[in-house]
């Protein structure tokens, strides 16, 4: 009895601290909300999608893959294609952001980020970046680049030369895998690759604020396990977001997170 009852008793201090700390993690980790659809548009089924944004009334929409990565301008009220330029066969596209008027947009593992006239889509310079590219998006002043691991990194947009990191975590776990960023009234949108999940992130601290959960909505679309969320743009004028996927059959228009309908 002697020997038994610490044994007992430490079992039971194991359990209740298991039970505290699976308590706090459900009680710390970032609430969810699903996607609130208001409208539906059709989105081209060739495009791999990679980044999207707005540019003034215009979609911007940058697709990868190589050989068939593309920059196209599209009208958010119709979906269609306005203009498309290639970009060059051997870079996989990727994400993309536009400050001023120019519209960087990164390739997955070359090191080139391309920078092209926002309204032209003419090349006007070319940047190194190391590691790979994943998303990109920006504050108005600096550039904020995901690659694919749960750091996202500011950028100076003249040289790319790093300005400081974020770590993201929910509930102190590491979230991995962000990619397609969006910035959102100082906040950060960023969806985690191959999951319907887009995270709200506070850029300050790095901590996941909620999750905008797509899941009903992405169900059935693409063609493969590879055709994910990945197109994120935020419609300032009517405060709504724009999102789609990768070779999806449609844009989705959607309430902001925490908006009631
Ligand atoms: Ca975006």
């Amino acid at each position: 009895m002697i020997r038994r009852a610490p044994r007992r008793s430490t079992l039971l201090s194991a359990l209740a601290l298991a039970g505290l700390l699976l308590a706090s993690t459900l009680a710390g980790a970032a609430p969810a909300e699903p996607c609130r659809v208001l409208a539906r548009l059709p989105h081209g089924r060739d495009a791999y999608t990679q980044g999207l944004l707005f540019h003034g009334p215009e979609l911007i929409e940058t697709t990868g893959l190589y050989g068939a990565s593309t920059i196209r301008v599209l009208d958010p009220a119709s979906g269609r294609i306005l203009r498309q330029v290639a970009l060059p066969r051997e870079v996989f596209g990727e994400g993309a952001a536009l400050l001023g008027e120019r519209l960087y947009v990164l390739t997955w593992r070359s090191g080139r980020v391309l920078v092209f006239d926002a309204n032209s889509l003419s090349p006007r310079a070319e940047l190194r970046l190391g590691g790979e590219g994943w998303g990109l998006t920006t504050d108005g002043r600096r550039l904020l680049a995901s690659d694919g691991s749960h750091r996202l990194t500011w950028r100076d947009p003249a040289s790319l030369a790093p300005l400081g990191q974020i770590e993201v975590t929910d509930n102190g776990a590491p979230v991995s895998r962000l990619n397609e960023l969006e910035w959102v009234d100082g906040l950060i949108l960023a969806n985690v690759w191959q999951t319907p999940k887009i995270a709200v992130i506070d850029p300050g601290t790095g901590r996941v604020l909620s999750w905008l959960d797509c899941t009903a909505l992405a169900a059935g679309q693409g063609f493969g396990p590879d055709d994910v969320l990945n197109g994120i743009a935020f419609d300032p004028g009517a405060r709504r977001l724009y999102i789609t996927g990768k070779r999806w059959p449609a844009f989705y228009v959607i309430e902001l997170p925490g908006r009631t309908p």
